[in-house]
């Protein structure tokens, strides 16, 4: 039955870490895969999950179904750690917030929902370059996916007029997947003051948003990293978030996210929410309680809130100073023209290296980032990053 079935292509991601695990040279490097590590190159248990999780095991529960809904005390949680508390659409009730795996469970219910209930002539567009799943996801959930021009590599930045106009030429209702913050992978965000235009543009045109916030808190705060959702959710936008505690928690095992339908009104999101219940009862009926469990204590309770918030600080602001210790690195090796990896945010910086010189970097030197040229700014530590700065200055000086 399987013997004529062709070998499936590897996951550029997944498979830049198994190369990695196999090379021994110790001074190997893993810049490639988006895993937040702390000063020790472990990935870090945060004392805020930790509390939480001996207490379940002090007291375990037996292992229940969670409603096909996932456990509501965890979407309230997680629709106020987005929209704010006190928000006007918390309040008025018209988000509807369903428990996913994680933002990649998210992503698909929000894409499986939106083709086969709302529009299934629908497309996608995403910007170019991003991350890699996004296209792969939506073509699996039926969608045919294109791209808006992003990254400008000439002046290291973003292309906004080219963007929009791109969003603009865009068919009514198709989908519109925009990154909340800390871009993947080029680690360029719009500025607040450039989500008006956008929001004109998706407006007038009818498109259907859906904001991808997989690194909340790793830009320039929580609220602030919601930003773009609360500005669309202020403006009367319909649209979709796909939310995850895989980074902000570092609960990446934990598959816990959720998907937020903003509607026009409380009547709608009722609908909205019982289709996305649905949707995952066909998928795979129900959603794991222990990621839940550990991030709706924590958001609910304000001592551990504190700790985590504290936490999330932590992790954000050790990888900006290694973007600084980095380009401090590299200017002392005689590289001087990547000082945008300071202007950049999150885990990725799109370091302009070419494929040859990302090859050279893994074979010579045992630094392994995409051939793409990302490069995880969360997996630099104080003893790697001056060794990673003369592997960069070796391949890339000129
Ligand atoms: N979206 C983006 C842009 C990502 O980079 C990632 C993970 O790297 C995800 C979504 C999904 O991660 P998870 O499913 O663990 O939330
Ligand atoms: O490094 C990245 O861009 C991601 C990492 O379920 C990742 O692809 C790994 C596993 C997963 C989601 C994202």
């Amino acid at each position: 039955i399987f013997a004529e079935l062709e070998p499936a292509p590897y996951d550029p991601i997944f498979h830049l870490t198994d190369l990695f695990k196999q090379d021994n040279d110790p001074r190997k490097v893993n810049l490639g895969v988006g895993v937040y590590q702390d000063d020790n190159g472990k990935v870090p248990l945060l004392k805020s999950v930790e509390i939480v999780q001996k207490q379940m095991a002090d007291d375990p529960d037996p292992w229940t179904y969670l409603p096909l809904k996932g456990w509501e005390p965890f979407n309230e949680a997680a629709q106020k750690l987005v929209f704010g508390a006190d928000s006007e659409p918390v309040l008025s009730g018209r988000v509807a917030t369903i428990q996913s795996l994680s933002g990649t469970g998210a992503l698909l219910l929000g894409a499986d929902f939106y083709h086969h209930q709302v529009n299934r002539d629908a497309g996608m567009i995403a910007s170019d370059p991003t991350w890699s799943n996004h296209h792969s996801l939506f073509r699996y959930a039926g969608y045919q996916t294109g791209s808006y021009r992003y990254y400008d590599a000439t002046s290291h930045g973003i292309d906004v007029e080219g963007m929009l106009a791109d969003i603009r030429a865009a068919e009514p209702g198709t989908v519109v997947l925009l990154h909340a913050c800390c871009h993947n992978p080029t680690g360029y965000d719009l500025s607040p003051d450039q989500w008006g235009p956008l929001i004109d543009v998706l407006a007038d045109r009818r498109l259907m948003p859906f904001v991808d916030l997989a690194y909340e808190g790793f830009s320039r705060g929580l609220e602030e990293d919601a930003g773009m959702a609360r500005a669309f959710a202020e403006a009367g936008l319909s649209f979709f978030v796909a939310s995850s505690f895989s980074k902000n928690m570092a609960m990446y095992g934990g598959r816990t996210g959720a998907i937020h339908a903003v509607c026009a009104d409380a009547d709608e999101a009722f609908r909205v929410k019982n289709h996305l219940a649905r949707t995952v009862r066909s998928l795979y009926s129900n959603a794991p309680f222990q990621g839940a469990t550990i991030a709706a204590t924590i958001l609910n309770d304000p001592q551990l809130r504190a700790t985590w918030e504290d936490e999330v600080t932590t992790m954000r602001e050790r990888i900006a100073r290694m973007r600084v210790l980095l380009l401090r690195a590299l200017e002392a090796e005689g590289v001087d023209d990547m000082g945008f990896i300071t202007r950049q945010a999150g885990m990725f910086s799109l370091s302009g290296l070419t494929r040859q010189e990302m090859i050279r970097l893994r074979k010579e030197f045992h630094v392994y980032g995409l051939d793409s040229g990302r490069l995880c700014m969360a997996a630099l530590n104080t003893r790697n990053v001056e060794y990673v700065a003369s592997a960069i200055a070796a391949v890339h000086k000129r």
